[in-house]
């Protein structure tokens, strides 16, 4: 429960964010937001869209065994990355024009260690690897051959897979050979987790076959630090979803963690990234972006262009899928 005195401290921190700017409306902000301000009430998981609830149920495990934030946020999107009747993650996932499976992810930790691969193929967890390249070399980022190369080197097995399904749908693609996107249909549901332990450590991952039959050799947001996920121990983590290069062109995970650091609520920050995309693209047509937030005093939230933006939502009292608010309805 809170005192008096940390529920006027919320209240001035949701005026502050209205006071920012962030939207005609306000509902958002208005609206009182899911908090978790005292540490003892536990850990904290979120997660993008549907798969988010199967991944969520894994990170919690960890985390409920006394884990460690960055195994959870790793094992958690495995899972779904192993899910091979999921189009939009792992290699279950859509191909890119050439008829490829394209995998890219990263993860954070509190610390503002970070790893990531973009552009590999052939390999069940890019999460896993992603971690490795963190843990066990200098860098942050490798791509394609180089980082397939080094992932085989380091343990990591490679896997063919070929699913029918997918095959006939690129191959129905392949007539039209049109890049035409649609929101909240399949080709949009990277797996985005940020998470929160008992003692406030935060993490984050993300993981994603990235846009279904784009470019060979195209990265979206999913991978690139501060885009697609951005923690800062000190200030909190977001993740991002939808489409990748309207992110990339914003720093969006950054821009929203930034934003909390000011003590702006993490709806209010999220929806002040999804004004700063949807001022930068007038016509945003097709093109559904979300985020998720977590505050370093444990509070979260989310926003996203369109409705039908969901979220798992795991805390020591509620395990359920969140939509969030949105900038506008999806016809
Ligand atoms: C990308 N952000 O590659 C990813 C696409 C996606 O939910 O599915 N996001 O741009």
């Amino acid at each position: 429960m809170h005192d008096r005195r940390q529920f006027i401290k919320l209240a001035s921190i949701g005026s502050a964010a209205l006071a920012i700017g962030c939207g005609a409306d306000g509902s958002v902000d208005q609206k009182p937001a899911p908090t978790r301000t005292e540490k003892s009430e536990g850990p904290l998981v979120l997660s993008t869209w549907r798969h988010g609830v199967a991944a969520n149920a894994k990170a919690w495990e960890v985390l409920r065994a006394g884990g460690n934030v960055l195994d959870a946020v790793e094992q958690g999107v495995a899972v779904v990355e192993s899910d091979l009747t999921n189009r939009s993650v792992g290699l279950g996932g859509m191909p890119d024009r050439d008829g490829h499976v394209t995998l890219d992810a990263c993860i954070q930790d509190h610390e503002g260690r970070a790893g990531a691969v973009a552009f590999v193929q052939r390999f069940e967890h890019p999460i896993s690897i992603a971690r490795a390249v963190m843990e066990r070399t200098p860098h942050v980022m490798l791509v394609g051959a180089g980082a397939e190369r080094w992932a085989l080197e380091n343990g990591f097995a490679p896997r063919d897979v070929e699913i029918p399904e997918v095959r006939a749908k690129w191959q129905e693609w392949l007539k039209q050979g049109q890049y035409k996107p649609v929101v909240n249909i399949e080709n949009h549901d990277t797996i985005g987790m940020i998470a929160m332990d008992a003692q406030g450590r935060l993490a984050g991952s993300c993981t994603t076959s990235g846009m279904a039959f784009k470019v060979h050799g195209r990265v979206g947001d999913s991978p690139i630090i501060g885009a697609g996920l951005f923690v800062d121990g000190e200030a909190g983590a977001a993740c991002a979803t939808g489409v990748g290069e309207l992110v990339i062109r914003t720093a969006g995970s950054h821009t929203v963690v930034e934003l909390m650091r000011q003590g702006m609520h993490p709806n209010a920050a999220c929806k002040e990234a999804v004004r700063r995309i949807i001022k930068q693209n007038p016509d945003m047509t097709d093109k559904q972006v979300g985020f998720l937030a977590i505050r370093k005093d444990g509070v979260y939230g989310g926003f996203s262009v369109y409705n039908g933006f969901e979220y798992a939502l795991n805390t020591p009292d509620r395990t359920e899928l969140v939509e969030t608010a949105f900038d506008r309805k999806w016809a």
